[in-house]
């Protein structure tokens, strides 16, 4: 089978180019990864060559031979759809999970994302606390959410709360609420350890002043995960700017209730009497 008419290369192709259609993506913003299925693989290895192997820049022996479909350094989203092979790569890790080298794509040469550490660092979080269902990591330049880190305190407890708020389907579609990451440099090993830190804990990571991390089983809960937690943003974004406080609020009492009737479970650290 080509790459390009594989299932989950279709999947991943719609998913940038729904990031790109939300504003999320601005010239080569974001990033987008996918630990591909082994009979995937089997499906498109005959188109696959065997490139120099090169530092991942962390380790991730959990990881060790796994294949990656991820975005490219560089490379912009809104091309993804047009100029597939360009634009991003296949990669697979070696068997210490110390290196990886391109097996498809960027034929043009360069490298997988600048925030491949963060990416495979989560992946590997994620596959180990859900027994390998967890495959689509996704950054994305949230604009709401990243206006939101210059107002808010860069507290779990006070984001999660404040974007369970803003609309009813929130706790039950993040239950776990979402972490904050401060300010720090991205693309190297120790915003990755961060970020991987909160998400043995959360589906989704903030990172002050710069987008968000949300990571899921397929395109669709990934996409939809960090398409809910912006719009909450956008909602609350909108709030303040007609008013400092709310008239009226989903209080904790409700929030009871509703992890209740919808059997989620919602830890009581995110219910603080204000
Ligand atoms: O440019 O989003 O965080 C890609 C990025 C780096
Ligand atoms: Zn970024």
């Amino acid at each position: 089978m080509k790459v390009m008419e594989a299932e989950f290369v279709k999947g991943f192709i719609r998913m940038a180019a729904d990031g790109w259609e939300q504003g999320w993506h601005e010239r080569n913003g974001g990033n987008l990864s996918y630990r591909i299925k082994d009979e995937e693989v089997e499906s498109i290895k005959e188109h696959l060559k065997e490139g120099e192997w090169r530092d991942i820049g962390t380790v991730v022996p959990k990881l060790a031979k796994e294949y990656f479909l991820v975005t490219g350094s560089g490379k912009y989203f809104r091309n993804v759809p047009l100029n597939l092979e360009n634009s991003v790569c296949i990669i697979e890790l070696d068997e210490k999970g110390e290196n990886y080298r391109i097996v498809w794509g960027m034929v043009n040469g360069g490298t997988p994302t600048s925030e491949l550490p963060s990416h495979l660092m989560n992946h590997e979080v994620k596959k180990e606390l859900t027994e390998g269902r967890y495959r689509v990591i996704y950054h994305a330049h949230t604009t709401n959410i990243i206006a939101l880190t210059f107002v808010l305190p860069l507290k779990d407890e006070i984001f999660t709360r404040e974007l369970w708020e803003m609309a009813t389907e929130c706790p039950v579609v993040f239950p776990d609420g979402v972490g904050v990451v401060p300010w720090m440099i991205p693309g190297g090993r120790e915003i990755a350890e961060a970020t991987s830190r909160l998400m043995k804990t959360y589906d989704l990571a903030i990172w002050a002043h710069h987008g968000t991390f949300a990571a899921g089983e397929d395109f669709d809960l990934t996409f939809g995960l960090m398409h809910t937690v912006e719009k909450s943003a956008e909602i609350l974004v909108k709030m303040l700017s007609m008013r400092p406080d709310k008239r009226q609020t989903i209080e904790p009492e409700d929030f009871r209730k509703l992890a209740d009737g919808f059997q989620v479970k919602l830890p009581e650290k995110f219910l603080y009497e204000k």
